[in-house]
């Protein structure tokens, strides 16, 4: 459990939309300073404003920044989980505010992992495995979930990425009914980085699944990190 807490990033998000390109180059100047001293997850809004009015912006820069936090509260970004499957284990988040659970992983030994992967990876190779995450917001108003991870596959395992939100308090495995088909996998035969944001909707949560469809073609999955977007708070 201590290792599981450890891997969960602690409060460290970004104002991924603030719209950085209309302000003045010396206003963006000061706000890689003030990033650089205090940790883009140290400040609040209200000590950004007050620092800028006693760095000597006038009213008009209040302002300006003002409507800056107003759009960007509602759009942090939060980073919330990280796995590269290296010890055998799918970690999981089990307390607090965010919870990051898993039905149907396969964590096969590094003996067969490609080149391009590292270690022990998350691995689908029948379509009775079909690795899921769910992840739930609690009551926090974030709009979706951003997976980012790392795939390969000699062959085409129809594996998809599907998604199901739910309101479930614990996770439910495996569920097995009204999925959403998110995104598909390309045979390269060489490491792809995916990018693929999930929506929350109207729940407080959702699964996450890698579904494997049929055949007997493998794919491996690693270094899965969860961001949670659309985030008044973190
Ligand atoms: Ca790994």
């Amino acid at each position: 459990m201590q290792k599981k807490q450890a891997r969960r990033f602690s409060a460290s998000f970004s104002m991924s939309s603030a719209p950085s390109s209309s302000r003045s180059r010396g206003e963006r100047s000061k706000g890689k300073i003030m990033k650089k001293k205090y940790g883009v997850h140290a400040i609040s809004g209200a000590v950004w404003l007050s620092m800028m009015v006693g760095c000597g912006g006038g009213f008009e820069d209040v302002q300006d920044e003002e409507q800056v936090l107003k759009s960007s509260e509602s759009s942090l970004s939060c980073a919330l989980y990280s796995e590269n499957f290296d010890d055998g284990v799918a970690d999981e988040l089990t307390s607090g505010a965010y919870r990051v659970r898993w039905c149907n992983t396969y964590l096969p030994g590094a003996i067969n992992t490609p080149p391009c992967l590292s270690g022990q990876t998350l691995r689908t190779n029948s379509s009775t495995i079909n690795p899921t995450i769910w992840v739930n917001k609690g009551s926090n108003n974030c709009t979706g979930v951003r997976v980012n991870y790392t795939y390969y596959q000699f062959a085409l395992a129809n594996v998809t990425l599907s998604y199901r939100q739910s309101n479930d308090l614990n996770q439910v495995c495996p569920q097995t009914s009204l999925f959403t088909t998110a995104a598909s996998h390309f045979t390269t035969q060489a490491c792809v980085q995916q990018s693929v944001l999930i929506p929350f909707g109207s729940s407080s949560g959702v699964y996450v699944r890698f579904q494997h469809g049929s055949g007997s073609n493998a794919m491996w999955l690693d270094n899965i990190t969860l961001t949670l977007e659309g985030c008044s708070s973190c």
